[in-house]
């Protein structure tokens, strides 16, 4: 029977039936919805360049660092890997951190980032079905808004259901925490609604939660483990149902 299940085909098959069935679809947003983590990456360096630090991450030490999920406690992180006592105050990381977040904001407006293939379609397909969106997500509300007004309109928030962010609840994925507040406002059993992720923090949050996880592997989390996912792709327009 084993063998039978590690068969791609049917692990596509039974993916595809978990998508279909589910009575919500909760999307995580960087690097799921959309390839951000770039975006993110130049706006924290061009935040810290604005503050006269000598600091810019490349893409290897982002990789590091993206193991800390919420920009405040990467950057906070990132001080710790340097060694040297702690340079900024809790006070001075905010406004650090939201100096990068309108930044982040500035480089989404003008340059966009799409949305990755087949969610669009997924999004769609799932309206079509009458099943529930919602967005579970360890980044803050105004990133949200600010990539999908770009990507689905002005509009988007009608499409979801419910939209936890990452400083609305008390601790931050691979903590349970955005997931369980999304179950608690769409009332729904963890059993019924399916998580659409991209790092390995995000997996063990939903699994946490209690939620089936396909992981839509992303550019910066290609060699997380995934083991415990109900199915893992690089291309979500595999899981495209009618
Ligand atoms: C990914 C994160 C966020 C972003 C940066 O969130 O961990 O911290 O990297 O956004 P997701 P902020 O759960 O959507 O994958 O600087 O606003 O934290
Ligand atoms: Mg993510």
């Amino acid at each position: 029977m084993d063998d039978l299940l590690r068969s791609p085909g049917l692990r596509l098959k039974r993916a595809k039936q978990l998508i279909g069935q589910a009575r919500a679809l909760i999307f995580d947003v960087d690097g799921t919805l959309a390839e951000t983590e770039e975006v993110h990456r130049q706006a924290f360096n061009a935040a810290f360049a604005r503050a006269g630090l000598d600091w810019c991450w490349d893409q290897s030490v982002y990789k590091e660092l993206l193991r800390i999920t919420g920009g405040k406690e990467r950057i906070r992180a990132f001080e710790g890997l340097r060694g040297e006592k702690p340079l900024l105050s809790d006070n001075e990381i905010s406004a650090l951190h939201g100096t990068k977040t309108a930044i982040y904001a500035e480089l989404i407006a003008n340059g966009g980032c799409p949305l990755r293939p087949g969610i669009e379609d997924l999004l769609a397909a799932a309206r079509r079905r009458g099943q529930i969106l919602a967005i579970a997500t360890t980044t803050s509300r105004g990133n949200i808004d600010a990539l999908l007004t770009a990507e689905l309109g002005k509009d988007w928030m009608e499409l979801f259901a419910a939209i936890v962010a990452g400083d609305e609840v008390p601790r931050k994925k691979p903590a349970p925490d955005v997931y369980l507040e999304v179950l608690s406002r769409l009332g729904l059993p963890a059993s019924q609604c399916v998580a659409i992720e991209d790092s390995s923090n995000g997996l063990v949050a939903a699994s946490l939660a209690g939620i089936p996880v396909l992981i839509s592997r992303s550019a910066y989390f290609q060699d997380d483990d995934f083991s415990d996912a109900f199915h893992v792709t690089d291309d979500l327009t595999e899981l495209a149902v009618e």
